[in-house]
């Protein structure tokens, strides 16, 4: 299994190397457009992460448990900045 600090290196250096700010991540992986990242665009993002694919949904739900506050199962522009935060206070 893929440490938890392993996972949130990988999501990290993904948005910081390949966005110029959280909003411009948060855009791209909304694919519908609908202000929320689901859980198909939460994977989308963790493959992209290079994070194996193997646990890419397992890490998904790992992290709508974790973060998603009013628990509708996406996480909406605030919850994304709070995830945010959180991977990078525990990466450093
Ligand atoms: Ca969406
Ligand atoms: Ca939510």
């Amino acid at each position: 299994m893929v440490s938890k600090k392993e996972i949130f290196r990988k999501i990290r250096i993904l948005i910081t190397q390949s966005f110029n700010n959280p909003t411009e991540a948060f855009e791209f992986f909304d694919k519908n457009g609908d202000g929320f990242l689901g859980k198909s665009e939460l994977i989308q993002l963790i493959k992209d992460a290079k994070i194996n694919r193997f646990f890419s949904s397992t890490v998904a739900d790992k992290m709508i448990e974790g973060l998603d506050e009013d628990q509708n199962e996406k996480f909406d522009w605030k919850e994304f900045k709070k995830a945010l935060k959180k991977l990078i206070e525990e990466t450093d």
